[in-house]
């Protein structure tokens, strides 16, 4: 029989996802789980067939320049690409493949969290009781107001997968779906939904109540909400991030926020993870969150489930259902 591939694997996954590599594959895990330094991302990377990072694995072209003769695949356990330079890959014969679908409801789900707990202020509630105990003078009818989700009108930044499962949830709760993408999604799920389509972000800032953000991060969405686009929106408005801070001018978002001239903010994910600004935290009318969105047990074995039939078809010769292309990024 061949001999089986050397997979490295950057991070520890969820154990039935482990032992069946450990089947398939010759397979080297982290056991102990924790991040990867550079050195060892660079050991890896020259030993490896097939490399199985993680988003929190830079892998640059500086890095891809060291990896060895039998490097072949980089399957990542992930579903943002943002991490690699895919196009350098492509260029040095390295094929990358990812996870899209699988975290889709589950990221679309925190969405939701978050776009009921910033408005009704969910996390300033159990913050209050717990900080308060035995305290509470009750309630009162003047006391912890939001702001009403119905009728409102949600922006969506990003109308793929997670952008529509976005607009299909928010859709009952009585909002009114907008969206900005690089071009108008299917006929069909815009008259599903009634969402409306602005070509110009700048257009469309100024008409909403709520951002969410759900584009991938690629060079042209870096800073794509930054000073300028935040003073479009209405200082009643508030912003939900489950995609990359990095979309985000986070400094900037924290000076309106501080200043006033937005409502509040729902983040799953900051500009300098694992760092998160301590200003962010210190604001009643943020609620953050430690990267979760994809956080659940079932995503998570669906991810490994993607990874491993990456591989599989890969090692067999054939093209890997995930593939990811640069051109179409
Ligand atoms: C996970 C994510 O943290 O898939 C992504 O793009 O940001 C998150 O779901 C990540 O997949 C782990 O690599």
């Amino acid at each position: 029989t061949a001999k089986k591939p050397l997979v490295i694997v950057t991070r520890k996954l969820p154990a039935p996802i482990e032992a069946r590599m450990g089947e398939l594959f010759d397979v080297r895990l982290n056991g102990d789980d924790h991040p990867f330094s550079a050195a060892e991302l660079a050991a890896a990377i020259r030993e490896a067939d097939v490399l199985v990072p993680t988003v929190t694995d830079r892998i640059d072209a500086r890095l891809l320049s060291q990896a060895g003769e039998n490097l072949r695949l980089i399957a990542q356990f992930g579903t943002g690409v943002d991490n690699i330079d895919v196009e350098t890959a492509r260029r040095r014969g390295i094929t990358v493949t990812n996870t899209p679908g699988v975290l889709t409801e589950d990221t679309a789900d925190m969405t939701m969290g978050l776009l009921l707990a910033v408005p009704r202020r969910l996390a300033e509630g159990s913050r209050y009781l717990r900080e308060h105990e035995g305290q509470w003078p009750g309630w009162s009818p003047t006391w912890m107001l939001g702001r009403r989700l119905t009728g409102k009108r949600l922006g969506i930044i990003g109308m793929g997968r997670i952008g529509q499962a976005v607009a299909r949830r928010a859709k009952p709760f009585g909002l009114e779906i907008h969206y900005h993408n690089r071009k108008p999604a299917n006929a069909v799920i815009e008259q599903e939904l009634e969402a409306r389509f602005w070509e110009n972000l700048d257009d469309m800032l100024p008409k909403v109540d709520i951002v969410s953000v759900n584009c991938p991060l690629t060079p042209q969405t870096f800073h794509l909400l930054d000073t300028r686009r935040l003073k479009l929106l209405k200082p009643e408005a508030y912003i939900v991030n489950t995609a990359r801070g990095e979309i985000i001018d986070e400094n900037a978002l924290i000076r309106a926020l501080e200043a006033g001239e937005l409502a509040g903010a729902g983040l799953d994910v900051f500009e300098h993870e694992p760092t998160v600004n301590p200003r962010l935290l210190k604001l009643p009318n943020v609620v953050s969150l430690p990267h979760m969105g994809s956080a659940t047990i079932e995503g998570r074995v669906e991810m490994g489930g993607k990874v491993i039939v990456n591989i599989k078809t890969f090692m067999d010769g054939h093209r890997p259902p995930d593939r990811v292309i640069p051109a179409i990024m």
